[in-house]
């Protein structure tokens, strides 16, 4: 591991202060998530999301993000320069719900959208695909309302098995992958792809198939 860039101890202090207030809005982010996902379950007829993952970054990876930035180590320039400091991660069933969940949290009234990258439409070069948000909430403490950023992934299962083996391999080789994994790896990104395609068909035939065969539910279940 090549991480050996550190803040000093003044920016360090000041740091983790600022950690309890991105802490703050993840857990923001996190209940509006999850507060979605029960309404989903009981009070909806399909619900969107299989799970839910967050992190908050650790000081160590800020520190190597801002150097390899070339930005100076210190807790001002972690909270104007990232973005993802504390980031949530939803997992949906088929890509179509990617949109949908998107929606839904964007159309919230007292946040505001910094950034929208929609990698499932427009993949990465390296086959990359998530919807990518950046949401600022507000905090609200004893005298000030403090508004910051939380990054908010949302994928299905299958792009994010994909991520996150490409992520490790591409952490193996320090970010300089050879020519023919990168381009097996764009492959299998494709497969899973299709995968995805072929998975939502099924069960749009499924439910076309129950809907034909039995009478309508008039009362969601609790
Ligand atoms: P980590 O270690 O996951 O935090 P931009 O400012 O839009 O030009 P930025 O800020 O890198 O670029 O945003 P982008 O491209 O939307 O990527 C944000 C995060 O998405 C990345 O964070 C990764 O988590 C994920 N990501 C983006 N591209 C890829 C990819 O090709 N493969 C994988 N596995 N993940 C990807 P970090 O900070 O790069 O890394």
């Amino acid at each position: 591991m090549e991480n050996t860039v550190l803040f000093s101890g003044e920016e360090f202090a000041k740091l983790k202060t600022d950690l309890v207030l991105y802490q703050c809005a993840l857990n923001n982010m996190k209940t509006r998530v999850e507060t979605l996902l029960n309404e989903f379950i009981h009070l909806k007829e399909y619900n969107p999301i299989e799970h839910v993952k967050s992190r908050l970054k650790s000081p160590e990876s800020i520190a190597d993000k801002l150097h390899k930035r070339q930005f100076a180590l210190t807790a001002e320039n972690a909270r104007t320069q990232l973005t993802d400091i504390a980031g949530i991660r939803c997992i949906c069933s088929y890509a179509k719900d990617i949109k949908t969940l998107a929606e839904v949290l964007t159309r919230q009234p007292d946040i505001k959208i910094l950034k929208k990258r929609d990698y499932v439409t427009n993949p990465k070069k390296s086959g990359y695909r998530s919807y990518h948000l950046i949401i600022e909430v507000p905090i609200y403490l004893t005298d000030v309302t403090e508004r910051l950023p939380v990054e908010v992934q949302i994928r299905t299962q299958a792009m994010d098995f994909w991520a996150s083996l490409e992520h490790k391999v591409r952490y193996k080789f320090n970010d300089e992958m050879p020519d023919a994994i990168t381009r097996n790896l764009w492959e299998c990104a494709e497969k899973i792809a299709e995968l995805d395609k072929e998975m939502f068909q099924i069960q749009d035939v499924a439910n076309l198939t129950r809907q034909t065969a039995m009478p309508r539910r008039e009362t969601p279940p609790l």
